[in-house]
């Protein structure tokens, strides 16, 4: 194990294969959170005043925790005003682009037909999918503002074909919000944007007020109290709400082999460690001797202190390690089990070593692919789930915007051909109504010769 000494940017160095099993386990931990009881108790109070008080209570919030005191209407309704998202031409040319790469992949995963299966003749199952008629979609302000989230929810409910699209973002000091999530929302067609953040803006999602939109399902990153708050409402029946999934800290685990460039590893894991204090970077180099190593750790160091965030970089690297392991194999065993975020290979063969990822967000494979490809502008979605979660939730897709809806249609002789079984189920679990709604249209086509 290296310490970190005098100022210099490391992540602490172990090798997987000498030591114990429960050290590499609590090596892989994620930092912890606060307790979500006591993030709980401050949420709970300020989304029941949301839900009494309305836009008066939500907008009373806004002024406390963004300090936009000016602020008099807590909601922007759509045409947005063009003064609102006056952006320099090269800003439009990138968002354009980003958004066009986002809506083709997207639009790929539309289901164009029905799945449709004759499961036995006269038997036909089908399956269909609608959209969510309304999305409540939450980009997050803090350190950094955040128009690339406003694209990853936005095109997809736009593609999905969500009737109504509400954006909620914490406004600035002054009032106003950055015309970069204005021109987005244009563009995705939104009906509002919230001008809120935090547990009040997903309450007023959640239940509505005078002015803010009651929405289906709320989907985005946030800090603690806005996920404890959307966990809040979708355990809530009375809000009728869902939420994409449970968000923690953003994560990276890179794999590198001795044929990476130390600076593209380097560059890799410095781009996931700004994003804040508790993001976490896991470095797993494949048999690399001292000196490959040390080329890494030379330009993490040298590349960190030149970053404007580097006190941000300080904070995250200070709980992010590197392990050593001998092969490729080794090296995806101990990623699928801390289920990264995002999951970057560099190694000689990248494309084939994808076979072996069981848990991942999302996978950037190659020496050309740095994550910020996909932050921004690839195509694939950057709302990923984190803190372990990939091990059962997918990232943001189209899917996440449309239910699926089931159908049958039987002929007479479909009946013929499962009815025994039917009613015999029904008698088995003594539900007796069951049973005749087949036995009454038996009966009827025998009387009637069907
Ligand atoms: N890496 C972040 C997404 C992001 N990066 C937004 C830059 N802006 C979580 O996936
Ligand atoms: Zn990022």
């Amino acid at each position: 194990k290296v310490e970190s000494n005098n100022g210099r940017i490391a992540m602490k160095r172990y090798n997987a294969s000498t030591i114990s099993a429960a050290e590499l386990k609590d090596v892989l931990q994620r930092p912890s959170q606060k307790s979500t009881d006591v993030i709980m108790g401050i949420v709970k109070p300020i989304i029941q005043e949301v839900r009494t008080g309305g836009d008066k209570a939500l907008l009373g919030f806004t002024h406390k925790f963004e300090k936009a005191t000016s602020l008099t209407s807590p909601v922007l309704k759509a045409p947005f005003p063009q003064a609102l998202m006056n952006l320099p031409a090269e800003t439009i040319k990138a968002i354009d682009a980003s958004f066009e790469n986002i809506r083709k992949f997207h639009a790929a995963q539309k289901e164009e037909k029905p799945l449709r299966v004759e499961t036995m003749p006269g038997i036909i199952c089908s399956r269909f999918s609608r959209p969510i008629e309304r999305v409540g979609l939450y980009v997050p302000g803090g350190t950094a503002v955040l128009p690339s989230t406003a694209l990853m929810l936005g095109v997809p409910a736009m593609v999905a074909g969500c009737k109504k699209i509400v954006l909620a973002s914490p406004p600035r000091s002054d009032g106003s919000i950055s015309p970069e999530i204005v021109y987005i929302a244009h563009k995705v067609g939104a009906e509002s944007i919230v001008l809120a953040g935090g547990a009040q803006a997903v309450a007023a999602m959640a239940y509505g007020t005078e002015n803010v939109s009651k929405v289906d399902k709320i989907l985005g990153p946030g800090n603690q109290f806005v996920t404890a708050a959307k966990m809040y409402v979708s355990n809530d029946t009375n809000a009728g709400v869902s939420i994409d999934m449970p968000a923690g800290p953003s994560e990276v685990l890179v794999i590198a082999d001795k044929y990476a460039n130390p600076a593209f590893v380097a560059s890799d894991l410095l781009s996931q460690a700004e994003h804040g204090v508790d993001s976490q970077v896991i470095l797993i180099a494949v048999d690399l001797s001292e000196k490959e190593l040390a080329a890494i750790e030379d330009e993490l160091h040298a590349q960190s202190m030149a970053l404007p965030r580097v006190d941000i970089v300080r904070g995250s690297i200070q709980h992010s390690v590197t392990l050593e392991v001998k092969s490729v194999e080794e090296a995806l065993k101990l990623s699928n089990e801390y289920a990264p975020e995002h999951l970057i290979l560099q190694l000689k063969d990248a494309a084939s070593a994808v076979d072996l990822v069981e848990n991942a967000g999302s996978v950037f494979i190659g020496e050309w692919t740095p994550e910020s490809v996909g932050d921004y502008s690839a195509g694939v979605n950057h709302s990923l789930p984190t803190y372990g979660y990939a091990k059962q939730y997918s990232g943001v897709n189209l899917g996440s915007y449309v239910k699926h809806i089931t159908s049958s249609n039987l002929t007479a002789q479909g009946l013929r051909n499962i009815g025994g079984a039917v009613m015999h189920l029904a008698k088995v679990e003594e539900l007796e109504a069951h049973r005749r709604a087949v036995s009454i249209r038996l009966k009827y086509m025998d009387d009637n010769k069907i």
